[in-house]
């Protein structure tokens, strides 16, 4: 007797924690959602022209200091280090360090973006050739192992460009700068790009553009919850909004439905009522002095601050604090 072999496609054992995660923000109130489910390939691809926004001043004012400063920067790294970047995604702004640092140890880019990052390197692989690029595929808020090769460098150079930090909550931006310090050791140094406190209106354009692609970029992520995880988010019936929270000097994404619907989940049903918020992000913007405090409480010292003429946007060098 012949038997049609049954096909199991089990779920991988990560799958079933992200599910977990994502469950857990669900039953919050309000709902959130981690911004780690924007970066997709086509998240990432929408972030890329988030960046070409007129309204998105952050990354074209990074780019212009990096520009302004790089030869300050690169000498404020130093020879023969490793430059290990967090959340490398196209490594645009990196590119800019590398044309100033021809003796680099090797460069350590990580993201979570696996095919991304591999593209990516690729093509750093192709313009760099003498350069030693090892990509470490992680997120960078959880335990990970770097390549053992940095400890022959001179020193270790963590870079974070694009305010990224401002989407952690106090708490989690305190372990992800302290995680970095554990990796710069006493002798190494962050540079870090910080977005700053602003007029609100100029920051909710830059988070609501009038092209939508902003809003897009937000709904992707249920449209990568859906994909990933088997989920049933009916993404044409939610709205993206961006709201300044002056109290907590940040803005946040929303998604509202637009109506009553049930979601499906793992093993769960999720209600979600018509006018429902879920939260996708924040987005802190911090003045030179709130940024400084923050550092401090890890354990780090802000040892330079180049900024643009009308202070929008910041890259900030942090080394060890000197022990007393
Ligand atoms: C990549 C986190 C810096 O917070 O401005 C852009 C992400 N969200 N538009 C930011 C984002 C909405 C971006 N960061």
């Amino acid at each position: 007797m012949s038997k049609t072999p049954t096909v199991v496609r089990a779920p991988a054992p990560a799958s079933d924690r992200l599910t977990l995660d994502v469950l857990e923000g669900l039953r919050k109130s309000p709902k959130q959602l981690s911004a780690v489910w924007f970066y997709d390939e086509e998240g990432s691809c929408l972030f890329d022209s988030i960046c070409e926004l007129p309204e998105y001043y952050l990354t074209r004012t990074e780019l212009r200091i990096m520009r302004e400063h790089a030869d300050e920067m690169a000498d404020a790294i130093g020879a023969h280090a490793a430059l290990i970047e967090f959340g490398s995604g196209s490594s645009e702004k990196t590119r800019i360090l590398l044309d100033k640092l021809d003796d680099l140890a090797c460069y350590v880019p990580i993201d979570i973006s696996r095919d991304y990052l591999f593209e990516t390197a690729g093509l750093l692989a192709r313009d760099y050739p003498a350069l030693r690029i090892t990509p470490v595929c992680a997120d960078f808020t959880q335990p990970f192992d770097l390549p053992v090769h940095i400890a022959a460098a001179h020193r270790r150079v963590v870079y974070f460009p694009g305010s990224t930090l401002g989407n952690f909550e106090e708490d989690a931006a305190q372990r992800v700068l302290t995680t970095m310090r554990t990796i710069i050791g006493r002798k190494g140094a962050v540079l870090i790009g910080i977005d700053l406190r602003k007029d609100p209106n100029v920051l909710k354009r830059a988070y609501n553009d009038a092209a939508g692609v902003t809003a897009e970029f937000n709904l992707n992520a249920l449209r990568h919850v859906n994909r990933e995880l088997g989920a049933d988010f009916d993404v044409d019936a939610f709205e993206h909004s961006a709201l300044w929270i002056e109290n907590q000097s940040r803005i946040e994404m929303h998604l509202i439905s637009k109506r009553d619907q049930e979601v499906h989940l793992g093993e769960e049903t999720v209600r979600i009522k018509r006018g429902e918020h879920l939260r996708t992000e924040c987005c802190h913007k911090y003045t030179l002095e709130g940024f400084a405090e923050l550092a401090s409480r890890a354990d780090l010292a802000v040892t330079r601050v180049w900024t643009d003429p009308e202070q929008k946007f910041s890259v900030q060098m942090l080394e060890a604090k000197k022990i007393q």
